[in-house]
């Protein structure tokens, strides 16, 4: 059934009501809201908060070219196959790396494409308030009000920022390849930190059996938590091993939803956001400071120390209030 004709100036609220109603340019419309950030997107925020909690979020990091596309494409069709309705961020982290692999994503989910139970996204996220790291939960907040139930969100795993993004998620899969145990990797510990689930991908390839082995013993080398993370091998590009990834991610959901670990870091998440959005404000409130006409008067007294940094940055801090 083809949804209706939405208006697309509508206010938000009914680009919303025209989203989950299936309405493909209306949720690209919302998605582009979330992306630009601004007045517009925290009206999508408040819009949406209330209805959303009850997808579940899946993180798929791992260094540049591991295969993570790949592998994710061949999840879908998976989850497809088990009649599973899912939406894929692909997250843009506007870093030297992603140069073209966006467009690769693109290429490569396009078997996805014409598919109504399957929405692809990537987003860039340059001029967020926060960047990536406020732009992408909210993105997640908006899909899964929307009544997706599966979110997966895929990002490269260089930078601390971006791990700990596709480390908020419900799930967090972590791609490496073979040789990796062996690999010096600036953010090693980090992804070891965030793993609930490690897919050794491109394992048609020598060493993965020693990586598998490599995983295990650094694993066991972490304080122990009431969830051992599974090691899987794949080969993305046969869709080898998809199918027991899936498996291995409902496991750990259906895990962390009866121990009460789900909730307990959705919580945390949400603190976290707070948090982050506090200190967004903030920053943004002291660049408007700085660049003001009171600003520029103090820095002249300054120079001519009539007035001390101090004095100065209360004065500033006065005249806003
Ligand atoms: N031999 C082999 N090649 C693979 C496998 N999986 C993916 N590849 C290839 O590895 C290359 C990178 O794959 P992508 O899926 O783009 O990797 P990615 O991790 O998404 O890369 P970025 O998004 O750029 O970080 C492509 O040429 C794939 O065809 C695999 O299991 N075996
Ligand atoms: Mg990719």
């Amino acid at each position: 059934m083809t949804p209706p004709e939405a208006d697309l100036s509508a206010d938000t609220a009914s680009l919303l009501e025209a989203a989950r109603g299936g309405h493909r340019r209306a949720l690209a419309r919302v998605m582009s809201m979330v992306e630009r950030g601004g007045p517009p997107a925290r009206e999508l925020g408040a819009l949406t908060f209330a209805q959303a909690g009850a997808a579940h979020t899946v993180g798929i990091t791992g260094a540049p070219g591991a295969g993570k596309s790949t592998l994710n494409s061949a999840l879908v069709a998976v989850a497809r196959e088990r009649a599973e309705r899912l939406a894929v961020l692909a997250i843009d982290p506007s870093s030297p790396f992603s140069g073209g692999a966006i467009l690769g994503d693109r290429v490569r989910m396009s078997d996805h494409t014409f598919d109504e139970d399957v929405y692809i996204r990537s987003m860039a996220t340059r001029g967020h308030l926060g960047g990536l790291t406020l732009a992408t939960p909210l993105a997640v907040r908006v899909l899964d009000a929307l009544g997706w139930p599966w979110v997966v969100i895929e990002t490269v795993g260089v930078g601390q920022v971006e791990t700990e993004i596709v480390g908020a998620a419900d799930t967090t899969v972590v791609v490496v390849n073979p040789g990796w145990g062996d690999s010096v990797q600036a953010n090693k510990a980090g992804l070891m930190e965030i793993a609930d689930v490690f897919v050794v991908n491109k394992a048609d390839r020598p060493g993965t059996s020693e990586t598998c082995r490599d995983i295990r013993q650094m694993l066991d080398l972490s304080a122990p938590g009431d969830w051992d993370p599974p090691i899987l091998t794949s080969v993305g590009t046969t869709g080898e091993g998809a199918a027991e990834l899936w498996d291995a991610i409902c496991a750990h959901r259906d895990h962390s939803t009866a121990s009460g670990e789900l909730d307990a870091r959705r919580a945390a998440r949400v603190e976290t956001e707070l948090d982050e959005i506090l200190r967004a404000s903030i920053a943004e409130r002291v660049s408007t400071i700085v660049e003001g006409p009171a600003a520029e008067r103090l820095r002249r007294q300054l120079a001519r120390r009539e007035l001390d940094p101090y004095a100065a940055a209360q004065a500033l801090l006065d005249e806003a209030d």
